[in-house]
This record gives structure tokens, sequence and C-alpha cells, in this order.
């Protein structure tokens, strides 16, 4: 059976290889498209045979800004030769600065660095419970976060606890109490579902995993309401939304609202790294002291000289209206495609997704006929193409992705 020697690298290792060697030592928890890359550079990737891709997936909008972005590629030498890490025990010259350019871009007034999404949400959920008991006076022990169905909000026990996906969540228990779930979009299920314990609610602005699933008009804003009356925090994750995915740094402002706790990551270090953040925008995040809470990588001077860049290219070079311009363009002309097999457009900037009708023979098989074409996209669910190509996305880039598509769908 394992007829692969791992050391015999006579030849330089092709794709068949690679893949051979994965599927021996690695945990069996993707099933990835077969296609092994080996550089990126902007809008491209290219695999370890010489063939160029159009990225649509972006690593799960980690690469906003585009594969290896030069500003930041330099940020990240830079400071890698200089200082990497010193732990949260000593202070080092990039935080403080990070700190200020994030709550300047954000409008926030605190912020909490951590390292993946799923560190951030599992931070939002501690600092929202601390607060319900010493600001909002919740007997201890009795704190309840109010959840959407079909959320996705990243893997730790915590989190998978809360899913309502039979594949996250399976066989991972037991898990963590507190946690009530109402149908995603359902403002009169949301009010109905918020007590006197409940400390926050925790929302997705667009579901990703779920199908890039777009609530109805006015139920952010109806769920800002609610938690400001009845004294509840509203924490918005928006790990994949954020950041000019959806044409606005951050998709609250689609509907004008700003929540108590946002929850950044992703493309906070245009992929470079593992950098997240919890943001806050009341004096939520100071029932958090010495001790209580922390990361040995959180915060590090690696990880801030990289999100630092990594904002800054965002803004500086017109990435968000780019996000949104080119995603309405890109929206409208795959809405024109004509073909049987598609149920649905959805989406909002450059965070799209078409729908099959489940007997179109399924997404996956869409997937890889895009590869063949040159485009990577990844299926969601059964039926569901994301389309989430880095926002530096030009006007020909975005037709000739619709074109692609359209071949691929016929
Ligand atoms: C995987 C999906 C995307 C997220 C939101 C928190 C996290 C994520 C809204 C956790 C992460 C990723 C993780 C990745 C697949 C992916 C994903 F398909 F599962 F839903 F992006 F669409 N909140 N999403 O989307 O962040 O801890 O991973 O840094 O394979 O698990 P993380």
């Amino acid at each position: 059976m394992n007829d692969i020697d791992p050391m015999d690298f006579r030849h330089r290792p092709g794709s068949a290889d690679l893949i051979a060697l994965e599927g021996l030592y690695g945990a069996k928890n993707y099933k990835p498209l077969d296609v092994v890359l080996t550089r990126g550079q902007g809008v491209f990737v290219w695999d370890v045979d010489g063939n160029r891709y159009l990225d649509c997936l972006s690593a799960y909008s980690a690469v906003n800004q585009g594969h290896c972005h030069p500003k930041i590629l330099a940020a990240m030498v830079e400071q890698a030769g200089r200082l990497t890490l010193t732990s949260r025990a000593f202070r080092n010259d990039q935080l403080a600065p990070f700190y200020e350019e994030l709550c300047a871009l954000t409008g926030s007034h605190k912020v909490l660095p951590m390292n993946s999404g799923a560190e951030a949400v599992e931070s939002a959920i501690k600092v929202a419970r601390k607060w319900g008991y010493e600001v909002k006076g919740v007997p201890d022990g009795q704190a309840e976060i109010v959840v959407a169905a079909d959320n996705f909000h990243g893997r730790t026990v915590a989190i998978v606890g809360f899913s309502t996906d039979p594949t996250s969540r399976g066989h991972f228990g037991p898990f963590a109490p507190g946690f009530r779930t109402v149908p995603y979009g359902d403002a009169a299920a949301l009010e109905a579902a918020i007590g006197p314990n409940t400390v926050a609610v925790l929302l997705e602005p667009i579901q990703g995993e779920a199908g890039v699933i777009i609530p109805p008009p006015g139920y952010l804003k109806r769920a800002r309401e609610l938690c400001t009356e009845k004294n509840a925090i509203l924490i918005l994750d928006e790990i994949q939304t954020g950041l000019g995915r959806t044409g606005k740094l951050l998709a609250e402002a689609h509907e004008g609202i700003e929540a108590d706790l946002t929850l950044i990551g992703k493309a906070l270090s245009g992929g470079f790294y593992p950098v997240s953040a919890v943001l806050s925008n009341s004096e939520v995040m100071d029932v958090l002291h010495p001790g209580e809470h922390g990361s040995t990588f959180g915060g590090n001077p690696l990880a801030c000289a990289v999100a630092r860049a990594a904002l800054r290219v965002l803004t500086d070079e017109g990435m968000i209206e780019n996000a949104a311009r080119i995603g309405a363009r890109l929206h409208a002309s795959l809405e024109s495609i004509r073909a049987d097999s598609v149920k649905a457009v959805r989406g909002r900037g450059l965070m799209l997704a078409v729908e099959l009708h489940p007997e179109a023979g399924g997404a996956r098989r869409v997937c890889e006929g895009l590869q063949a074409r040159g485009l990577l996209a990844k299926e969601t669910h059964a039926n569901t193409i994301r389309i989430a190509p880095p926002l530096i996305l030009t006007d020909h880039q975005a037709d000739w992705i619709a074109e692609q598509f359209e071949a691929a769908l016929r």
C-alpha cells in the first residue's frame, strides 16, 4: 500500500506525487481540487505544471489584496528581519500604530488582537459573557448568546457546538452550553429569543458558508435596535465579509449600523500571516483585566507590521471601491448567463455565488470544468459555487470570469 518513498525526490515532484504524499501523511479533513499551486501574483496563481489560473476564491477572502502584494511583502520581509515576536509580556513598537490605524479606519475605540478567525470569535464570546455578568448583571453561569441557524464561525469546540451543520458538529461534543439558535433573517424570531439573560447576538452580515445568504433588508438594522433596546451586545462576524469584500470596508455599513463587537481576520493580513482582531465600539472591552485573556502570538510585531501594510494598500489602492464597482459588473454578467442549470445569482460586492438547480449535476463538477478553463472556484454545499476573486480584479477579468462560467455551465 505504502508504495511512495517520501525521500525519493530524484525527480522534481509533480502534482500527482504531491497529491499522493498528502494523502499518505495528511489528516483527511479536506477534499481539495486536484490542483497543486506553487506561485501567486495578484489575481493569478500557478500550479506545479506551469498552468495559470484566475483565483476566484482568494483563500476564502483572506487575499482580498491579491496574492503576494509587493507592499505587504516588503513590510513583512523588513519586519521579519528586525523583530518577529516578543510576547505580550513586553511591548513592541508595531502594536500601538497598528491599534491607532485600525481604530481610525474602522471608527472603533478598542482592539483585541488575536490570530485566527475562530480565536476572535471565542474572544468575543468571552468578553460578551464577562460583560453580561459584570455590567448587565446576569446571574453567574446563566449567560445566553443568540446565534443564527446555518452559521459558520470557525472550528473550535465551543463554536462547532452552536453550528447547525451536522458535518461540522457531529461527534465533537460534549459542547459548551449557553447558545440559542434562531433562523437567519427572521427579525421576529430574533426578538422572541432575546431574554433577560441574553448577553449577545452573534451574526454574520452575510452568511458565507451557508451559500452567500443575504438577509432581508432591514434585518441587521432591526438586530441593532433589538440589542440596544434589550441591553445585549451585537457581535458581527465580519471575518469573511469585512475589509472590502462586499464593496464597503465593513458589511455593516450597507445597513448604516455599528456593532458593539466586530470580528475581523482573513484579509487583515492580506493572506500573509494569520491576524485577527476583536474591535470594540463601546466600553465592553474594558471588562478584560490583565491575565484574564491572551495569546502568545496575538499582537506580535510581525503580525502588526503585515496588517498595517495590508490595511494601507486596501484603502490607498482603491480596492474597496473597486470591489463595489467590479462586483456589480460581474453580478450583472453572471445574471445574464442563459443556462438552464442556474437557479440564482446572489451576492454583494465581490462576494458572489451562483446556485445551480439540484438536478444540474452538482457544483463540484462545474468547478472542475472551470479549473480546466483556467479559473479556480470552490463549491459550497452541493449546488452553490462561490465567486470571490481578489478585490483588484479588472473589468476585463470580470468579463472573462462570466464567459468561463457561461461556457462551463453549458
Ligand atoms: C475552513 C467556509 C469560508 C468565517 C467566518 C469565522 C471563520 C470563518 C464568517 C473562522 C472561516 C473559512 C474557514 C475554512 C473555510 C472557510 C469558509 F466555507 F467554511 F465558510 F470562508 F467561506 N467566521 N471561514 O468564514 O476563521 O479560524 O478559519 O481563521 O476550511 O475551515 P479561521
